[in-house]
């Protein structure tokens, strides 16, 4: 029996086949919801449009979170196809360049703060607060962030704010909407080769590293993160609201004393 029968979910954050968003989807339209799907900025709108075609979708909208008028339209848009649907994917984070490099101190900036944090964190419950009268009272919202938000993580700075800003907007917006039956949760994955991990210096080194550190000794597919979405948006989630999940081979609870000894 597949997990998501009769369910609708809107999926934001596609850019390419290797997007985070993108094996969500895939996985989801294997448990068979029925998928919209948001893209950025025009450049991006056929490639979406193409690859919607995988998931058997007509729907792909407009949406810059950057502007709350982008997210109103988006769902006046949508309300068009669904009066009401059961969930969205947010898959969004962005910070300028020139932030995610050198010494934190020195990097960061005010204006480096502010778009870090509205585009990534603010955009959930921005989207959320625009959607809410036609979220299903069994609705779930899965956001994703990263181990950057509890552990200060090396030209991931003013970013690693952000996801501290994000994880708590997750357990916020799970007790404002609990009530109602809707659940919000955060899987915190590890490295993904993806658009936007393609620029970072030292990335390569960061797989390398958790290949080596992680207790399941690999890196994590995007296809191992749709599946933990697949879960959180389904029923046999129904008790989790508020949480974190990591996605990461257990990275963020060992400690490498291998390490250690060759330190020593
Ligand atoms: P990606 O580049 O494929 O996806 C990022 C998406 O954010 C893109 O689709 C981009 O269009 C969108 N975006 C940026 N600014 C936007 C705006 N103003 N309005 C609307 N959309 C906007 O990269 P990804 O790695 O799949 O990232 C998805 C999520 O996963 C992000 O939140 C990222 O922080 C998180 N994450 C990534 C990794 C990793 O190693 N790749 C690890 C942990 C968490
Ligand atoms: O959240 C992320 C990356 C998000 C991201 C990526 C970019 C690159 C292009 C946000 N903004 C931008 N802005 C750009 O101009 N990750 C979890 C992946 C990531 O990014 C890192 C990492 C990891 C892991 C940056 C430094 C160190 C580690």
């Amino acid at each position: 029996m597949a997990l998501l029968s009769n369910k609708r979910i809107l999926v934001t954050g596609i850019a390419n086949n290797r997007s985070i968003a993108y094996g969500i989807a895939q996985s989801l339209h294997r448990e068979g919801a029925e998928l919209a799907f948001t893209y950025h900025t025009d450049k991006l709108k056929l490639r979406v449009q193409n690859l919607s075609k995988n998931f058997d979708s007509d729907i792909v909208l407009p949406c810059d979170v950057s502007e709350d008028s982008c997210i109103d339209k988006l769902f006046v848009e949508l309300n068009k196809k669904w009066s009401t649907f059961d969930g969205f994917v947010h898959a969004i984070a962005f910070a300028p360049t020139d932030q995610l490099t050198g010494d934190y101190v020195d990097t960061v900036t005010r204006e480096g703060f502010t778009l870090s944090h509205t585009i990534s964190s603010y955009s959930f419950v921005g989207i959320a607060k625009a959607c809410r009268n036609m979220l299903t009272n069994s609705a779930s919202l899965v956001t994703l962030t990263y181990l950057g938000a509890m552990r200060a993580t090396p030209y991931y700075n003013v970013m690693g704010l952000a996801k501290a800003s994000l994880e708590a907007n997750t357990r916020y917006m799970a007790n404002a909407m609990g009530p109602k039956g809707i659940r919000v949760n955060a899987i915190s994955c590890g490295p993904v080769r993806t658009l936007a991990s393609s620029g970072i210096k030292n990335f390569k080194k960061m797989l390398l590293c958790y290949q080596r550190q992680s207790p399941i000794r690999r890196n994590i597919s995007i296809e191992e993160i749709g599946n933990v979405a697949v879960f959180l948006f389904s029923d046999l989630s129904s008790g989790i609201t508020g949480e974190i999940i990591y996605v990461d081979g257990g990275f963020n609870i060992a400690s490498n004393i291998d390490d250690v000894e060759q330190s020593m």
